[in-house]
């Protein structure tokens, strides 16, 4: 009796996520185009009416379609918005999905309505299976939410109007908090994910790791110290970089941050965010840094980054929904980290960068079925970033969760928090 009435409730609770989270996605493209919504600034990213897309196919491929009497909404649309799952069959290639012109915005928000009647059914009374495939869905979606962000950021970036996709409210102005460190005993600590909530394959199983003493900074680095070691010549001295870092910066005869750019003014910058072009705000997380240059800042600044178990431990004492998220008020850009004692700003606000490879755990099977290429089949050549940043929707984010990128790629919104041994 007591075991129905607690399923009852969490398959209410999932439904409402359910519909909050496909909510939010509309919201977000609201302000946009039909235009907006369809062009492609470069392979890596994706039109804003593909992730409305991909994210309601998702349902359809993985639950929907094995439900009685469903009917796809076009059969096509297999071939357009699946992503990347072999097992689903061909698809448009990434690199093309900006041809997309048909079906309009429009369309696919018809398609979303679809998807959402024939999953609040299903969502009513689920089986257990569908159950996990939908909580899998929503924070699938939420993904796509902070990479829709991302992506539209890129696209307005190439346009010299420079337009806000919302406006600032005021300016962030203020002086960075001084810098300090919170020291870690390390030993045999816990990683990984254990318990009841949901976690991606990736973040499994937990396991025992080996910490030597370290110390963490207490907040990310600001723009100001990024400010600091542009002035200090940090983009023009390879013993900072690493080899494929270098190789890097003078290949995109890089300076700064992606969406800096230089002020008329001699030695200032402005940068380029969601709420428009703006003077850079000193106390603010720097972002839109990739691996080499979080790196290379490091080793100038005599430290290192923290490696994943490093972050994870000092993580996982503190609660992930305190944090700067996507759902707070305002544009969605980095916060200045306020005046406190120990840890701040470790969740939400900018992904931390770790020196630690995205790669299987002792033991890491994939998810069963078709979902099992999610993630386990990226474990090649990338980097773990920690935290969730502020275009990520508020309760995704936890001290175990795995975000990975290439280490040339900067166009989310990555920064970096130093790390010491002791
Ligand atoms: C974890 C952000 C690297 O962008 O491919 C979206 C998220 N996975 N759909 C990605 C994801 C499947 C993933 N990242
Ligand atoms: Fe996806």
């Amino acid at each position: 009796m007591h075991r129905t009435v607690r399923a009852a409730a969490s398959e209410e609770a999932l439904a409402h996520r359910f519909h909050d989270t496909r909510r939010l996605s509309c919201a977000l493209a609201a302000p946009l185009s039909d235009a907006d919504a369809t062009v492609q600034s470069m392979p890596d990213a994706s039109p804003a009416k593909w992730h409305l897309a991909h994210t309601s196919w998702f349902f359809e491929a993985f639950i929907l379609r094995d439900v009685a009497g469903y009917e796809p909404f076009d059969p096509s649309y297999a071939y357009l918005f699946n992503s990347y799952y072999e097992s689903e069959g061909a698809r448009q290639p990434r690199p093309l999905r900006g041809m997309l012109t048909r079906p309009s915005l429009d369309r696919v928000l018809d398609y979303r309505r679809h998807v959402d009647a024939a999953m609040e059914a299903v969502l009513q009374t689920p089986s257990p299976r569908q159950a996990e495939l939908a909580e899998l869905g929503v924070n699938h979606e939420q993904q796509h939410q902070e990479l829709m962000l991302t992506d539209l950021l890129h696209l307005f970036a190439q346009n010299p109007l420079h337009p806000a996709y919302a406006a600032p409210e005021h300016r962030l102005d203020g002086v960075p908090e001084p810098l300090d460190w919170v020291a870690f005993d390390g030993g045999i600590v816990r990683a990984g994910h254990e318990g009841d909530g949901f976690a991606f394959d990736c973040e499994a199983p937990a396991h025992d790791a080996l910490l030597a003493p370290y110390a963490l900074a207490d907040r990310p680095v600001t723009n100001a110290e990024w400010r600091s070691f542009i002035d200090d010549g940090g983009y023009r001295r390879p013993e900072l970089w690493l080899s494929d870092g270098w190789t890097w910066v003078q290949a995109e005869g890089a300076e700064a941050p992606l969406y800096w750019t230089p002020a008329a003014e001699k030695g200032r910058w402005l940068r380029f965010g969601l709420d428009g072009l703006h003077p850079i705000e000193p106390a603010a997380a720097v972002t839109h840094i990739n691996y080499y240059e979080a790196d290379a800042y490091a080793r100038w600044a005599g430290a290192r980054l923290p490696t994943e178990a490093e972050w994870e431990h000092a993580g996982s004492g503190l609660t992930p929904d305190a944090g700067h998220f996507l759902d707070d008020a305002g544009p969605v850009r980095p916060r200045a980290t306020g005046p406190g004692d120990g840890l701040r700003d470790m969740f939400g606000n900018v992904w931390e960068w770790t020196g630690s490879a995205y790669l299987p755990y002792p033991g890491f099977a994939p998810a069963e079925g078709a979902v099992g290429e999610y993630n386990g089949k990226f474990m090649c050549g990338q980097f773990v970033l920690k935290g969730g940043s502020c275009a990520t929707p508020r309760g995704h984010a936890r001290a175990s969760y795995r975000n990975f990128f290439y280490p040339h790629q900067r166009w989310q919104f990555t920064g970096l928090r130093l790390a010491k041994s002791l």
